[in-house]
This record gives C-alpha cells, sequence and structure tokens, in this order.
C-alpha cells in the first residue's frame, strides 16, 4: 500500500511497554483523533497542548479509566498530524481496551514506527533524527545516549546540509561552463575547485574513520580474553562477571569455544569474550575453537593478553606474542597471571613494550577493570562525527567514492562525466537526511521502530 493512501488513517497504540506500570499511554494520530476522543471522553472542547483529566467510556456507556488526555493539534505534534494522547492507570488492561475503543471508533492499530513515519513524510524530523531516536530507544549505555542526542541534535543533518550545498554550488559552475564555455576551465579554476573536492573528501574519510572508532560506544566494546592453555582466562572471566560462567580446570583446553557476556565498566557497555587456549590444535573441535579464538581478537577493542608466570615461556606463548604484533592497533593489556606462584621464571622481554599488570587470583580484580576503565575513557564524544547505522556508512563511502573520482575527471577535463560525479556525490549525501527510493527505505527503516512510537 502506497504511503498517501495510509497516510488517510487514523492510527493507534499504546506507546509505553506492555506490563504493570505508574502509566500507560495511548497515542491517536490522524485527522480523526480529535472526534474519536470527543466521542470516548464524552468532551466536547479540547484546548490544545492542555492536560483534561477526562472519564474514559467504552461504546456501551461503560466507564473503563479515569484519563489525562492531551490534544495536540496538527501540525504542532510528534506526527504532525492531529495527536491524542491518553495518559491511563498502568496495566495492559486498561490501555488495550481503550486501543479498542478508539478503533471501534474508527481507527486502525498502527504499524511499528508508523508514528515516526507520518513525523518523517511532515518534515517534522529528518532521517537522522528518526534514525537516533530508534537507536535511543535501544541504548544500552551512557557512551550511547550521549553519542545519539548529538545526532538528535541535528548535527549530522548539519554537515550532511553543508556538504550537499558545497556540492551543489560545484556541480551549478560545472554545468553552466559545460553548456557555454568555448575554452578549457582556467587552471586556478580548476585548482579551486579541486582543493574544495579534496577538503570535503577529507571530511567524509574523518567521518568513516571517527565512526568506525567509535563503533562500541553504540553496540559495546568488545574485549577478549586470549592466551595459551591453562594460563586463568576463564578464571579472569569468571572474576570480571562475578559469577561462575566459564568451567575452570587444570586441565589445558577446558574452554573449547568462545564464551560471550555483557559487563558495564564505569559508563560503558562491553562484552567479553573468554577464548579456547590458543596453541596447535589437537583434534578438529579444538583447532575450531582456536580460530574463533583467534577471530575474536581480531574483532576487538581491546586485548587481555594472559601468561603465566610460574611457568617458562615457551613455544605456545611465542605463539601469543607473534599474534600480538599483528593486533598492534588495538589496546593490549598484558596480563602476568598466577604471581602467587614462584615467578621469577617467566621471561618477559619480548613483551616489554606492552602495557602490562601483575596479577594472580590473590589480587582485586578492580586493578584489571580499572586498567580497562582507563582504556574507554578515553574513548572522546565530542570531536568527530559519528554515523550511527550501516545505511549512513554506506551512503558517505559512496559519495566520496564518488567525489574521489570526479576529481579524476576533472584533471583531465572530462567535464560531462565529472558532472555526472558529483551528481552521484549529491544524491548519496543527500540521502543521508531524505529518503529518494521514499516507500522502500522508508518501510525498511521505521519498521524496526517498536509499536506505538
Ligand atoms: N596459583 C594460581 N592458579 C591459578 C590462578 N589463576 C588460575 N589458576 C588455576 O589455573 C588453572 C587453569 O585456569 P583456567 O581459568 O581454567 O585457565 P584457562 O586459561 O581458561 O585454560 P583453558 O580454558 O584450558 O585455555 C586452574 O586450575 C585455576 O585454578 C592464579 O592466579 N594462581
Ligand atoms: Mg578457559
Amino acid at each position: 500500500m502506497s504511503i498517501e493512501n495510509n497516510f488517510l488513517d487514523t492510527i493507534v497504540a499504546v506507546a509505553t511497554p506492555t506490563g504493570s506500570g505508574g502509566i500507560s499511554i495511548v497515542r491517536l494520530s490522524g485527522k480523526e483523533s480529535l472526534d474519536i476522543a470527543k466521542k470516548i471522553t464524552k468532551k466536547d472542547t479540547f484546548m490544545p497542548r492542555f492536560a483534561h483529566l477526562g472519564m474514559l467510556h467504552d461504546s456501551c456507556d461503560e466507564l473503563i479509566d479515569e484519563a489525562i488526555v492531551i490534544y495536540f493539534k496538527n501540525p504542532n505534534s510528534f506526527t504532525g498530524e492531529d495527536v491524542v494522547e491518553f495518559q491511563t492507570h498502568g496495566g495492559d488492561m486498561v490501555s488495550s481496551l481503550i486501543v479498542d475503543e478508539c478503533i471501534k471508533n474508527g481507527a486502525r492499530l498502527a504499524n511499528p514506527g508508523e508514528f515516526s513515519k507520518r513525523a518523517f513524510i511532515n518534515d517534522k524530523m529528518d532521517l537522522t533524527k528518526a534514525e537516533a531516536i530508534s537507536a535511543l530507544i535501544d541504548a544500552k549505555s551512557k557512551d550511547a545516549v550521549k553519542l545519539l542526542s548529538k545526532q538528535l541534535n541535528g548535527e549530522l543533518k548539519e554537515f550532511v546540509d553543508t556538504i550537499r550545498d558545497q556540492l551543489v554550488e560545484i556541480l551549478a559552475f560545472i554545468e553552466v561552463n559545460i553548456d557555454y564555455a568555448e575554452e578549457d576551465l582556467p587552471k586556478d579554476l580548476e585548482d579551486q575547485i579541486l582543493k574544495k573536492l579534496h577538503d570535503i573528501s577529507q571530511k567524509l574519510s574523518q567521518t568513516l574513520l571517527s565512526s568506525s572508532l567509535r563503533e562500541g560506544m553504540i553496540d559495546g566494546f568488545k574485549i577478549s580474553i586470549i592466551g595459551k592453555p591453562n594460563v586463568g582466562k576463564s578464571t579472569i572471566l569468571n572474576r570480571l562477571l562475578s559469577f561462575d560462567r566459564a568451567i575452570i580446570s587444570d586441565i589445558a583446553g577446558t574452554t573449547r569455544d568462545t564464551i560471550e557476556e555483557s559487563l558495564r565498566v564505569g559508563t560503558h557497555l562491553v562484552k567479553i569474550v573468554d577464548t579456547a587456549g590458543i596453541r596447535e590444535g589437537r583434534e578438529e573441535i579444538e583447532k575450531i575453537g582456536i580460530e574463533r579464538s583467534i577471530k575474536s581478537s581480531y574483532e576487538s577493542d581491546i586485548i587481555l593478553a594472559i601468561f603465566d608466570l610460574s611457568r617458562p615461556l615457551d613455544d605456545e606463548d611465542e605463539k601469543i606474542i607473534s599474534l600480538l604484533e599483528e593486533l598492534k592497533d588495538k589496546d593490549i593489556i598484558v596480563i602476568y597471571n598466577k604471581s602467587d606462584k614462584d615467578s621469577e621464571v617467566f621471561d618477559k622481554t619480548k613483551l616489554s613494550d606492552y602495557k602490562s599488570l601483575l596479577f594472580s587470583k590473590e589480587h582485586s580484580i578492580e586493578e584489571i577493570v580499572e586498567n580497562i576503565k582507563t582504556i574507554l575513557d578515553k574513548q572522546n564524544y565530542d570531536d568527530g562525527l559519528v554515523l550511527i547505522s550501516k545505511r549512513q556508512v554506506d551512503a558517505v563511502k559512496v559519495a566520496n567514492d564518488a567525489i574521489k573520482e570526479s576529481m579524476s575527471n576533472l584533471e583531465i577535463e572530462e567535464l560531462e562525466l565529472f558532472a555526472y560525479n558529483i551528481n552521484d556525490a549529491i544524491t548519496a549525501i543527500s540521502s543521508i537526511t531524505k529518503s529518494f527510493d521514499r516507500d522502500e527505505i522508508l518501510d525498511k527503516m521505521f519498521g524496526n521502530f517498536c509499536l506505538g512510537k
């Protein structure tokens, strides 16, 4: 069904989560909203944006609940349409009875995200704000809230609009030249345009980079505990989690598969992964477990590399040291474990470049937590824009590639191809705030929202 047909309907849904609570909010949006509210409350007038105390009745004239009713007259509402919100006593029964009454009086049940979709269509929000709202609902850490609220405030929209305006200006200028100029583009003008495009491309590359560095702020940072078998990885995992999640034993190769759990460190959300001890695999299942350990370390933001101080450094430790060499771009903490035992035998020389910590089951786990927290606290929310969805990242990549191609075409005076590239870049960058394939993209995006939003 097209947006336009759907648009005529008045929609209703419970906007608050299911279960018991202080209040539930039922939200109505569309042309019929006010009439439906009048029927259910038996009130004739509603002053916009005023809280009215009213008695809600069903079609048999029986009382459902006493509720606060607020009318938002279009366009001054969340969706831009006439909206009525009923604040009822919490609990699923009352709110679902009110939804039923609204449906009996002409509304239909809203699809997930339909209120936000209408807000977008009525220019109440652009797509970056819609995505920020959707992610904010699912936010699991203070980091995520801080980042998303910046996007909610229009930071990404402003960035996109500025770049689009600059590209449009360049395109307009070049198109005039294609149509009227007899001669080649003057060299100084070409240089000016190239410089502008170079600056834009750098900004886009920087945004892609800062987004990938800050991915963990929204989804949670990933930490892998790695090491050869029997060094005490699972013991550390259990102590970080404060419960016995992983099996611990003195048999090397106890953990056979990766074990992933969530953990809060200060204001940060982390995924902590205990891995199978890395060594030359003895049999097929162990080999698969070890492959997973290595994969997990490549996907992590922070590595806790555990070494057993009570045993001399051996080939298996050397393998871990080589792996650490390959993971140099990550934050690595080397943990010299089992320092309660005879700890003179282990040669630390090859690990001297890494940040390290002496540890044992007699040490406080807070020592490790503090080190992780220091690394995570370094993450900065303030500089650099962050793209929060794959859709946004893809659009910036396409725009940046088109701009790079346009520069090559400008250098060889292929002005028509150049204009074509800039057009592509404008389309891609614009799609971050406004969608061109409206129906398809909107259904995909808003379909992920929860009901009543
Ligand atoms: N003395 C001493 N023993 C420890 C310490 N940490 C762990 N252990 C013991 O070392 C053995 C191995 O511990 P695990 O935590 O299972 O080691 P792991 O690295 O997960 O081993 P795999 O899963 O086999 O790779 C167990 O017997 C633990 O009790 C420590 O700090 N000091
Ligand atoms: Mg283990």
